[in-house]
């Protein structure tokens, strides 16, 4: 019988994640055209993320977002945002995995709170970011200031932009949680600046997910401290407990500044958090289901196996 034990496996992962980043290099930078072709045969294909410099220069977005205009545009608006105690919204805090408080409120009001115009009594991290296309469903009036698709990526990509969402509008506070997405993510930072932490899909090994009992964050307002209720409907969802200090490696730490753009290929682990009040845009194409998913599914499997159950 040939060794099969669990540390000669957990050998061949590391021996996996090594030979992978050598194969990733790190994250270089690109300017502006950049030629579909190469951009296929040298990052998508090798599943490789790389940041493109200048794609948003002719934006009206690049121009124009700032806080004030957006007051002026959305002012009295009816916007969905986010809230959480702790700046950590789906993400696993004292062992249940967390989700925000959603609110509608004036568009200036959330700025306000962002600026440090306004400090609300529940003290809570306030952030807008729903991946839903919400920057085409809503918020059309900006959505007029960045294009409908990238036209390089469409070229390269087998198919066309899924959602446009406003990725992110937050101050400095909230970091979303590792986690992974099944999109090929073109994600631009307008203003502020964003710090990308990484794994390939082939960290799979050193991932480990566990199943967490599921809440919401609420403000109590006549108690005025914070509470987490059970979610109703769902009982359980897998996560990644501790982020990447739980990972057992050291993550590829990427900054994305103003006018530059991340290429995050599909799959990639990420941890994101920022310095300052960030406004970003993502668009998200579907990603190919091809032999680096069959991968990514073998992997998950044999993670499950022998880390998970
Ligand atoms: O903008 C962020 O903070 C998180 C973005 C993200 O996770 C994504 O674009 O997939």
């Amino acid at each position: 019988m040939n060794d099969l034990t669990l540390p000669r496996v957990n050998e061949l992962f590391e021996e996996l994640e090594e030979e992978s980043r050598i194969f990733v290099g790190s994250v270089g930078r690109l300017q502006m055209p950049v030629c579909p072709l190469a951009f296929h045969r040298e990052y998508v294909a090798p599943n490789r993320p790389v940041i493109i410099q200048g794609l948003s220069r002719n934006w009206k977005a690049s121009e124009r977002w700032s806080l004030d205009y957006l007051r002026q545009i959305l002012g009295d608006d009816i916007c969905q945002i986010s809230v959480v105690p702790d700046g950590l919204a789906d993400a696993v805090v004292d062992g249940k995995f967390q989700l925000p408080e959603e609110r509608k409120v004036k568009f200036s009001f959330f700025a306000d709170v962002i600026e440090g115009k306004k400090q609300p009594e529940d003290g809570g991290i306030y952030y807008l970011q729903r991946q839903n296309s919400c920057l085409t469903e809503d918020y059309p009036k900006l959505a007029k200031d960045v294009p409908d698709e990238i036209e390089f990526a469409t070229a390269a990509f087998e198919f066309r932009v899924h959602f446009l969402n406003l990725a992110d509008f937050c101050g400095k506070a909230s970091v979303s949680s590792l986690h992974r997405d099944p999109y090929e993510n073109i994600y631009t930072v307008i203003r502020g600046k964003k710090i990308f932490k990484l794994f390939p899909p082939t960290s799979r090994g050193k991932i480990i997910y566990k199943e967490f009992p599921v809440v919401r964050c609420h403000f109590n307002q006549s108690l005025r401290k914070w509470e987490r209720k059970s979610e109703k409907g769902i009982d359980f969802v897998k996560w990644i407990e501790n982020g990447v200090n739980g990972v057992a490696s050291e993550p590829i730490v990427v900054e994305v500044n103003p006018g530059e753009t991340l290429y995050l290929p599909a799959g990639w682990f990420h941890q994101v958090h920022q310095d300052d009040k960030t406004i970003a845009v993502n668009y998200w194409y579907d990603r190919a289901y091809d032999q680096r998913y069959a991968k990514e599914r073998f992997l998950d499997q044999l993670a499950e196996l022998i880390h998970e159950t």
